[in-house]
């Protein structure tokens, strides 16, 4: 997987594709609170992991979560016939106009995914751009906020030696750069 930029020393790589092809050990799904699976991201990987996520899921939300999982919060399931082994599920927030939290909200659902995978052993992880899609929140404003979340974690050492950002196109790919260089490449 070539990166088309690199921070913190390598432990962020910037890159375009489809992530459900990802050899890494963990990618993240930009789900909704049901896990019961939608458009997407999140329907591109339970199309591509098979029904094994799903049932997982199910048993998440009938043990864990009957309410549905939280905006911020992430859980791990297999993944399935993925090339990933794990598949961290976490709900970004849907954009109201920016006065109701999403800027954290946004910021828990990196951050606690990272958490998961921590726990998981995870040394490489992929993430879409959460929350940018079908919930609407700005590629611009959520690029920055991704950054600050990135520039803090890895202030300290860490377990998971990569984390990949994956863009769809080339062009969202260079938004997040634009937005993210001048917290990142410092
Ligand atoms: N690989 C990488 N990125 C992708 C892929 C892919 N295969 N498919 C889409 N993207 P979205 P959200 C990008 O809408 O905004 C679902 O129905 C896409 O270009 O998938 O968090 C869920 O069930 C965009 O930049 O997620 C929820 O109901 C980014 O992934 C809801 O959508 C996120 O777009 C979540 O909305």
């Amino acid at each position: 997987m070539q990166g088309i930029k690199t921070y913190l020393n390598r432990a962020v790589v910037v890159t375009t594709g489809d992530i459900t092809t990802f050899e890494v050990d963990a990618i993240v799904n930009a789900a909704n609170s049901s896990l019961l699976g939608g458009g997407g991201v999140d329907g591109a990987i339970h199309l591509a992991g098979g029904p094994a996520i799903l049932e997982e899921c199910r048993k998440i939300r009938s043990t864990q979560y009957p309410e549905g999982l939280p905006t911020g919060q992430a859980v791990a399931t297999t993944g399935g016939r993925l090339k990933a082994k794990h598949v961290i599920h976490t709900v970004g927030p849907v954009w109201q106009g920016g006065s109701k939290s999403e800027d954290r909200l946004l910021q828990d659902a990196y951050r606690n995914s990272l958490t998961v995978a921590e726990s998981l052993g995870v040394k490489t992880i992929a993430f879409p751009a959460i929350s940018t899609g079908v919930y609407g929140f700005p590629r611009d404003r959520a690029a920055k906020r991704v950054a600050e979340v990135l520039k803090q974690y890895f202030s300290t050492p860490r377990t998971i030696q990569t984390v990949y950002l994956v863009f769809f196109s080339p062009q969202d790919a260079e938004l997040f750069i634009r937005e993210a260089d001048s917290i990142l490449d410092q």
